[in-house]
């Protein structure tokens, strides 16, 4: 048996069709219903549904073989314990510094608002720059305006939700893209398996 874990949105559509590609189908009827363990075509593959942050926490202990994740999720996790063995180039977006204006960055003590608190402290740490990190877990962009942050570290994809609050991309901090994730342990007792699904997708990519 192999499971694998995806959150639900984004990266669950991006990743149907590279599963399809390995012979990994789930049904429309599997789709639309709240389950959060899907059947798939294959007997032996089944799917847990859970949040995009959680991803990481459920292949690093085994609750799921294999897991895919933005990068960023990763990063913020840490990603012990698991191995990292594809980028599939979905999901795509930045991780950037926005504020309204470039000045608004010339702080003595920089304040940033973030849900990306590691990567923000190792980005401004390598900058030698001293800054605050207000941890959030949304609504990064009303930081900014009601006066809680100089700046934010969120993802940027298109720009339009920075625009409609007012705010500009400035610093790029690191290009995201989905991985497939895979736990160290079913990596070596699962590992012909794993590494044909992998293959396939790979070859599709
Ligand atoms: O929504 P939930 O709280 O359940 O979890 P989540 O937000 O982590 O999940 P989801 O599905 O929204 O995102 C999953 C993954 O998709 C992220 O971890 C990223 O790796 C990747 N991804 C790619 C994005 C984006 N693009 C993206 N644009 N995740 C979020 N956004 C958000 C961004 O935070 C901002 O609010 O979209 C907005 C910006 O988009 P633009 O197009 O207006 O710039
Ligand atoms: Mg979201």
């Amino acid at each position: 048996m192999l499971t694998i874990a995806l959150s639900k949105g984004r990266i669950l559509e991006q990743t149907l069709p590279l599963l399809k590609r390995a012979n990994i189908e789930i049904s429309e009827e599997e789709l639309s219903s709240r389950k959060l363990i899907l059947n798939t075509n294959n007997e032996n593959v089944k799917i847990i549904i859970i949040r995009a942050t959680d991803v990481p926490s459920f292949v690093q202990h085994g609750a799921a073989d294999i897991g895919i994740a933005g990068k960023d999720v990763l990063m913020e996790h840490g990603a012990v314990g698991l191995f990292e063995l594809l980028d599939l180039n979905i999901s795509k977006c930045s991780l950037m510094v926005a504020a309204t204006s470039k000045e608004m960055l010339d702080q003595q003590t920089l304040k940033i608002a973030t849900k990306y608190v590691n990567c923000t402290k190792q980005y401004f740490q390598q900058k030698g720059q001293q800054v605050e990190i207000i941890k959030l877990y949304g609504s990064m962009e009303l930081a900014p305006k009601v006066g809680l942050s100089h700046c934010i570290v969120d993802l940027v994809d298109t720009g339009n939700t920075l625009k409609a609050n007012g705010l500009k991309p400035l610093e790029h901090i690191i290009d995201i893209s989905s991985r497939l994730i895979v736990n160290v342990a079913s990596y070596r007792t699962k590992n012909k398996q794993i590494r044909g699904y992998v293959s396939k997708i790979k070859g599709k990519l």
